[in-house]
């Protein structure tokens, strides 16, 4: 190529940039001489603004979970670039939390040269290029991908990226994938315009007329009204409609296998979490009107349902949810609108026609929050430690005390603590609690990097996670990346050495089976490994582990200072081992 040729490649870093990409996070190969070079001529040329900025990633994971998290805090659209179908296949799980979490990503592999004898740029000329040839390579992503296409010309490449992030944008959003043969993103080009503003999301959805005047009415009538949501806070704005509304008709709020902030904390209303529930919520058995918001997993019907009596309505950005082989509630009307635009709907409605009595209203409001405070004081009191022992709800406690009033952001990845990280939490800001939405681990590895690099400069994160979770996030690849790039965090380790989930499902099951009689589960990480030094090893990171209660508020304090300093820090708290 010479210096100053314009190819695919850059065309293509310059459409992501017009649709406000603002990071790849890229993991290269024999594929991506295009993409290298045009970066190396940009700079040269002093025009880097031009693309998006790179983040070079060890891991594939920690790449599409950084990216994630980025587009998650900044609600813009991110990218992935990934070594053909090898590094597609090692995003691994994180595609699910990324199509679950509802993410716009557009992910780019090259794909082998298609040609044997340089016919073109870009043919064959390394031995891997036979290896790498995959047979189906979109194929690899299809069940987890909006949208999968290949660039076939340079020629209209910009369109096909605009398209694609359309596509991801659009509610609900998702990840997108295209591949690109090493001819065609060597394919010279001459600059052409393409207008940003003809590919812009699809607008938010509202309800029918008739749909928001059922709803209203039955919310307004009913004797026990619940809400139930999962992920409208994934839009912060929406936040304050539900409390409008929630207020409004005092409605009271559970948020059920929340990963971002629905519904203030400490809001009388708020019904608190439920996640992987062993018994029956009393709101929901009495509730006569449901309206499920924005959830995929509102209950759990083996252990805790709805009345059968109750009238159920849905509202949701993704009502039948398709990308769910097995999915249904019993649902009176579902309804495909936008949770903000729904519930200013409803509200209008209310406040317009007068609906409920003052007095109905009144009498209700006091009711839920007698029961809220009484739940918040039963909590409250596990959050003592034992004497000698660290419990999760007391480590969860200190996190939040050493938190309050400071501008935060903690990611979950907690897995059998995520009840009482939310529980003793309580997260009260919209947009300063996240998870992945999904259920592959490793996330918040990558996630810390991408949520700091979204967030402002002052701005703390902080994740919470169990041991097991830690690993799986790829900590030497994570924190080698976190230092690079500037990116530093609190890392709590909720380190009871081996993985409790797969334990606990297996008792749910087998409660008296011979796993139970013998203890043997399979899931100690014994002999214990120095998690917090990995982190050392890899970014620099301050490492401790705490055994002590008493010293647990004092340690957090130094990290999180530490982690002001520009510095990442990795503790691992000792819980109760598995
Ligand atoms: C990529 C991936 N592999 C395996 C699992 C299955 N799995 C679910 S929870 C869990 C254990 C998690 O351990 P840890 O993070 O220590 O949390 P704990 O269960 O101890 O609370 C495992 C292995 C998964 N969800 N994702
Ligand atoms: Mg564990």
């Amino acid at each position: 190529m010479t210096a100053g040729s314009y190819t695919t490649s850059a065309a293509f870093l310059e459409a992501l940039a017009e649709a406000g990409v603002s990071y790849v996070f890229a993991n290269f190969g024999s594929d991506h001489p295009g993409l290298i070079e045009a970066y190396a001529q940009a700079k040269a040329q002093g025009r880097e603004a031009a693309y998006p900025r790179l983040i070079i990633c060890p891991h594939e994971m920690v790449a599409l979970s950084a990216a994630h998290a980025y587009a998650s805090v900044s609600r813009q659209p991110q990218a992935v670039v990934v070594h053909v179908g090898d590094g597609t296949q090692n995003l691994g799980g994180e595609m699910n939390n990324a199509l679950r979490g509802r993410i716009p990503v557009l992910i780019f592999a090259g794909a082998s040269p298609y040609t044997l004898d340089g016919e073109l740029p870009g043919s064959r000329n390394e031995w891997i290029h036979w290896i790498q040839d995959a047979r189906d390579q979109r194929g690899i992503l299809r069940g987890f991908v909006k949208y999968d296409n290949e660039i076939r010309t340079g020629r209209n490449v910009k369109q096909l990226v605009h398209r694609a992030l359309q596509i991801a944008r659009s509610e609900p959003a998702g990840p997108v994938y295209l591949v690109g043969a090493r001819e065609v993103m060597e394919e010279p080009l001459e600059p052409y315009p393409v207008d940003p503003a003809q590919f812009r999301p699809v607008e938010p959805a509202a309800l029918t007329t008739e749909v928001t005047r059922e709803i209203a009415t039955a919310l307004a009538r009913a004797r026990h009204p619940l809400i139930v949501t999962s992920y409208l806070g994934r839009n912060p704005d929406a936040v304050p409609a539900l409390v409008e509304l929630a207020d409004l008709l005092a409605v009271g709020v559970l948020e059920s296998a929340a990963f971002c902030v629905n519904f203030p904390g400490d809001h009388p209303l708020h019904c608190g979490y439920q996640f992987t529930t062993t018994e029956q919520n009393p709101d929901l058995a009495q509730a006569d009107v449901i309206l499920v918001l924005d959830s995929d997993v509102p209950w759990i019907p083996t252990t805790n349902r709805p009345s059968p009596a109750a009238a159920i309505y849905a509202i949701d950005v993704d009502p039948v949810k398709p990308t769910i082989p097995m999915w249904q509630i019993a649902a009176r009307r579902s309804a495909a609108a936008d949770s903000k635009v729904a519930l200013e709907q409803i509200a209008r409605l209310v406040r317009d026609e007068n609906l409920p009595e003052a007095q109905v209203v009144e009498t209700r409001r006091a009711e839920i929050a007698a029961v809220n405070q009484a739940r918040r004081a039963a909590l409250e009191a596990l959050e003592r430690p034992g004497a000698g022992v660290i419990t999760p709800q007391y480590l969860t406690a200190c996190v939040r005390d050493l938190l309050a009033g400071t501008d935060s952001l903690v990611l979950t990845e907690a897995i059998t603590n995520y009840q009482a990280v939310a529980d003793h939490l309580r997260p009260r800001v919209p947009g300063s609690y996240l998870g992945s939405g999904g259920g592959s681990l490793g996330w918040a590895g990558g996630g810390a990097i991408g949520a700091k690099l979204a967030s402002p400069a002052e701005r703390t994160v902080v994740s919470l996670v169990g041991d097991g979770s830690y690993l799986f996030g790829v900590p030497s690849s994570a924190q080698w990346v976190a230092r690079r790039y500037d990116a530093p965090s609190l890392t709590v380790i909720y380190d009871n050495r081996g993985w409790a989930a797969p334990k606990f499902s297996t008792l749910r099951v087998h409660g008296q089976g011979a796993a139970a009689a013998a203890d043997d589960f399979h899931v100690s990480f014994e002999p214990e490994a120095d998690l917090p030094a990995i982190a050392a090893a890899a970014g620099g990171a301050y490492a401790a582990t705490v055994d002590d209660p008493d010293e647990l508020p004092g340690v957090l304090k130094d990290t999180l200072a530490v982690v002001r300093g520009g510095r990442s820090a990795v503790i691992s708290v000792h819980l109760p081992p598995v």
